[in-house]
């Protein structure tokens, strides 16, 4: 008996910022389901907890790309995504949202528990500072150069590459992801949360799960790839961070002297999860402290591996200077699902989209918990093809499960009318497969507790295995032949009946529908796993069904080759990653620039360059050379003769040590690809472009 009384589960809040995605689904939601149905048929105490993250760069950018207010974009989305987690059957307990007004009181409670503690320290420091925004940028709000891997676009927070946490002061090449310009430092007042002061407390509670001289948890029921990212943080050494942020959009901090200034998406959005937790309680009119403050209480977190850090380290440590609240007994993180051999990209629309699928295939919902189940990225990257899809719902679910089930009710209703027949004498092989049933229900049932849904869900189907192995080998469709045999076939049946019945149960975790339905052909009504293991669940004349049930369609190649091929135009048609609108100019500011019409005469490439060819361009009023970045794109050959657009009076600048007067123009679409402005009809060199 587990010493825990009851179970808070929190599944990531997902950012409403866009669509569920099969990464999402598969890096946090669907684990946390399957191991939440399996506490609530043990009959644990357990709340299901999630809801959208409401803030933070992630909105805001996306509010300015889609050219709507931040409280626009998270009412679209928060809504959108709740909607699809419900078709989808992911039974949160409640589906929360961080702008609620409730989650602004608790969390500045939260924030001034700790100010009052004096846990925080307030700093005046230099921060990035977009002039043309008007907005200081922190987190995603800058990107750069990743200083350790070196990856062009990493954010100010976080490197998404080599998952560095990052300061914007340690990027190389700053700009602002919201007008791409140039950043100045200026001066502004922050609260920190000196996280360096606690590393030696918080690194014992990962390595050791103790905390206080106590165990608090085993380590090693902990995931490998979770505590070495822990640990490398830990020995990076831990940085005092921010917890506020210049903002108009978040948690105003609740300090006078803060006009101005929000919480930190990340102090704000796990503190969700207590908020969440509230509303609940408030709802089912239950008392939600044991919940987050009892010592009896298990507290786990399900995520993606970019949110190790801050459920580990950071959220832990606010928990524990705030002082009520118990910290988490596991964070069992998976890694990232790609696709198709590619990561999963929004911004390139290189995803499979959760409505889109439901839309799509709207009763095999359990088609793809099975085969995300199958895959899902526990310990390492894992790899989604619709081809591994089809050949799972075909050779698996259909072949397998779907086959051995409607052969027990058929051959049930056809030997006996549909009523379950009583056993006769058990040979060896029933006795054999009796046990196994019962090693394969406790193994199930281990393997789910140590958060391994992958190889659980594999046992579950070696038990629809057995089935078929037990049948084929007993073949009681031969021995019908002989009326002698009736006694033998009615054990056959009965053992067969039983291990269909014990399959209904432990499958409902993974495979809620296909549950139900065989319990509806078996006419039972088993939602509690301390059923499962037992030989008596069918009895003797218990009638089932007498329709047999095809649970699992064949899927054909057509269908998986229309998604192959929604999917390579779906990267084209992406308008998700069209850079948002600069600010606003005048006239005046237009009028400076000076564009011409100008011929390139000659074009050749610059050695030790991958990108850069050396132009030469007749502009009416001079001849002169412009380097231009298109060497990936063009060949000299290709161009020479083009008449093109040249932003003539741009200042001259060296390049690779050649100096470079000016600058054509290029237009690039979505995918990379790039093109020349040209004039529709032949225009002198030096022709006025406005
Ligand atoms: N909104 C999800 C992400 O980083 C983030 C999780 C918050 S859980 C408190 O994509
Ligand atoms: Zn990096």
């Amino acid at each position: 008996m587990s010493k825990f009384q009851r179970y808070t589960v929190t599944a990531a809040l997902p950012y409403a910022n866009g669509p569920l995605h099969i990464g999402h689904i598969a890096g946090a939601y669907l684990p946390a389901d399957i191991y939440v149905r399996w506490l609530r048929m043990k009959g644990e105490d357990v709340v299901f907890i999630c809801g959208s993250d409401e803030h933070g760069a992630a909105i805001t950018v996306k509010a300015r790309k889609e050219g709507l207010t931040p409280q626009a974009v998270v009412d679209k989305y928060h809504e959108h995504i709740q909607k699809t987690f419900e078709r989808f059957g992911i039974s949160f307990d409640i589906y929360y949202r961080t702008s609620d007004k409730l989650h602004y009181q608790i969390s500045q409670e939260f924030f001034l528990k700790l100010y009052e503690k004096g846990h925080f320290i307030e700093e005046e420091t230099e921060q990035y500072y977009d002039e043309e925004a008007k907005q200081f940028l922190a987190d995603r709000y800058i990107i750069g150069t990743c200083p350790k891997c070196s990856y062009e676009n990493a954010y100010g927070d976080q490197c998404e590459r080599c998952g560095a946490s990052l300061s914007p002061s340690e990027l190389l090449n700053p700009r602002s992801a919201l007008s791409g310009s140039t950043p100045v430092l200026r001066k502004t007042k922050h609260w920190y949360l000196p996280l360096n002061l606690h590393e030696k407390w918080i690194r014992t509670w990962i390595e050791n799960g103790t905390l206080e001289g106590e165990q608090h948890h085993d380590p090693e029921e902990w995931k490998n790839h979770v505590l070495g990212q822990c640990k490398s943080w830990l020995d990076a050494g831990l940085q005092p961070r921010a917890m506020t942020r210049d903002l108009d959009w978040g948690v105003p901090v609740p300090l006078p002297e803060a006009e101005g200034k929000v919480l930190y998406v990340w102090l704000d959005a796990p503190i969700g999860y207590i908020s969440a937790t509230q509303a609940w309680a408030m709802q089912k009119n239950k008392d939600w402290k044991p919940y987050w403050q009892a010592e009896d209480t298990k507290l786990v977190h399900f995520i993606g591996k970019d949110n190790i850090v801050f459920h580990c380290i950071i959220f832990p440590i606010l928990l524990k200077l705030h002082g009520d609240y118990i910290l988490p007994h596991n964070v069992p993180a998976n890694e990232f699902l790609n696709l198709e051999g590619n990561k999963i990209s929004t911004s390139r629309n290189w995803a499979v989209w959760l409505h889109e699928y439901l839309d799509e295939f709207p009763d095999k919902r359990d088609v793809l918990k099975y085969v995300l189940t199958s895959i899902l990225p526990e310990t390492k990257d894992s790899e989604f093809t619709w081809k591994d899809f089809q050949q799972r719902n075909n050779n698996e679910l259909a072949d397998i499960l779907g086959n051995f089930v409607n052969r027990v009710i058929v051959l049930t209703n056809k030997y006996y009318n549909g009523y379950a027949p009583a056993p006769d004498k058990y040979y060896d092989n029933d006795k054999e497969t009796i046990s196994e049933i019962i090693r394969i229900v406790r193994r199930v049932d281990e393997l789910i507790g140590e958060y391994k849904f992958k190889e659980a869900q594999f046992e579950v189907m070696n038990l629809a295995r057995l089935g078929n192995r037990y049948l084929a080998d007993n073949a009681p469709w031969n021995l019908a032949k002989d009326p002698n045999n009736s006694s033998r076939i009615r054990t056959i049946m009965h053992v067969a009946l039983q291990i269909t019945a014990n399959l209904s149960i432990i499958l409902y975790p993974f495979l809620p529908d296909t549950a139900a339905k065989i319990q509806r052909m078996l006419r039972i009504d088993i939602a509690t796993w301390i059923e499962a293991g037992r030989m008596n669940l069918i009895p003797e004349n218990h009638r089932i069904s007498p329709n047999a049930e095809i649970l699992f369609q064949k899927i054909e190649d057509s269908v998986i080759e229309k998604q192959l091929a929604k999917l390579e135009t779906a990267k084209l048609s992406v308008n998700d990653s069209v850079a948002p609108i600069k600010e606003n100019i005048s006239y005046e500011d237009f009028s400076k620039l000076d564009l011409r019409i100008a011929t390139i005469t000659h074009a050749e490439k610059i050695p030790k360059t991958q990108k850069l060819l050396k132009l030469t361009l007749a502009v009416g009023t001079d001849t002169r050379t412009v380097v231009s970045g298109i060497a990936e794109h063009y060949t000299p050959e290709q161009i020479v003769g083009k008449q093109v657009v040249l932003l003539a009076n741009l200042a001259p600048k060296v390049i690779k040590g050649i100096e470079s007067k000016g600058m054509i123009l290029m237009a690039q679409n979505r995918n990379g690809t790039l093109a020349f402005l040209q004039p529709d009809k032949v225009i002198e060199n030096g022709g006025i472009v406005s």
